[in-house]
């Protein structure tokens, strides 16, 4: 199979789909610049999407990839997570050869955006297909005559069969905020961290490689430029509450993200910022 990228429809969504050349396979929709799927050779897909996500733009899509920008979370006066969510973004570059399936996909600032956020932007994200590897990088262009600050992550949302049977290596050590108990900084002191409640931390600093461990199958986690590792999972009561989420989803996802959250970034006028997560399949 040659290595290609065709436009393809995505529950009603315009996206692109994009074929490594053993097979990958991933989708990203012009909704939010959203990764929506990452299909390893084996035929398993790797990132969840929420049977109940909304792809009529009037929420974020549960699921995926979504793009965090220019403010994570509730950290700000800016809607959650920023607005970059519901937008829509153009493709800005492709490209293939033996080897990898290239996507970028661009969006920057418009009277709607400087009426929340008074600053020139373009933000582009780049999807880097393999064999069975996964490579998403966010970048930052400050279009302004003035410097401005931001925070963000890519929120990304990964497939488990069973979330209670997973081991995530990596985190020990580093200190984190706890944001499902109160915003207390705690210290990881677990080497294989599980999940069995609510879960929302993010780890500073968080620099080292991880290690995702469900069932028979490992994925290995890096990131640059972020230097924050987020995880969250609802648990049982707050997916309830988030309507675009089947009651028992919370099982089969975890949420581990690349997030520069913590201290805020200064992009000078004129200057680049980028940040990558990259995901492999063991
Ligand atoms: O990244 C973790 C987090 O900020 C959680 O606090 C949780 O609310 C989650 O993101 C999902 O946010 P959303 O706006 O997509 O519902």
């Amino acid at each position: 199979m040659k290595p290609s990228i065709e436009t393809i429809d995505f529950h009603g969504l315009e996206a692109l789909r994009l074929t490594a050349p053993r097979g990958a396979s991933a989708v990203v929709g012009k909704l939010g610049g959203q990764v929506l799927s990452w299909t390893t050779r084996d035929g398993r897909e790797r990132l969840f999407l929420s049977e109940r996500a909304r792809f009529d733009g009037s929420v974020p899509i549960r699921g995926g990839i979504p793009v965090c920008f220019p403010q994570f979370s509730s950290l700000g006066s800016l809607p959650k997570h920023g607005f970059l969510r519901t937008r829509q973004w153009q493709v800005s570059g492709q490209s293939s050869d033996d080897g990898y399936t290239l996507l970028s996909l661009e969006t920057t600032d418009d009277e709607s955006t400087r009426a929340l956020w008074p600053h020139a932007f373009r933000a582009e994200v780049t999807v880097v297909l393999e064999e069975d590897r996964l490579d998403v990088e966010l970048s930052i262009d400050n279009l302004g005559p003035e410097p401005f600050s931001f925070t963000g992550a890519l929120h990304t949302y990964l497939r488990v069969v069973e979330v209670e049977d997973i081991a995530l290596a990596g985190l020990y050590g580093f200190a984190y905020r706890d944001a499902a108990d109160g915003d207390r900084i705690r210290k990881e002191n677990s080497p294989e961290l599980i999940v069995e409640g609510e879960i929302d931390r993010g780890y500073h600093n968080a620099n080292r490689p991880l290690l995702l461990q469900a069932g028979n199958l490992s994925l290995g986690i890096h990131q640059e430029g972020f230097p924050d590792v987020v995880l969250w999972n609802p648990w049982v009561d707050l997916c309830a509450r988030l309507p675009d989420m089947a009651p028992t989803g919370f099982r089969h996802m975890l949420c581990v993200e690349a997030a520069a959250a913590r201290q805020p970034v200064t992009l000078a006028a004129g200057e680049n910022w980028s940040g990558r997560q990259s995901l492999v399949a063991l």
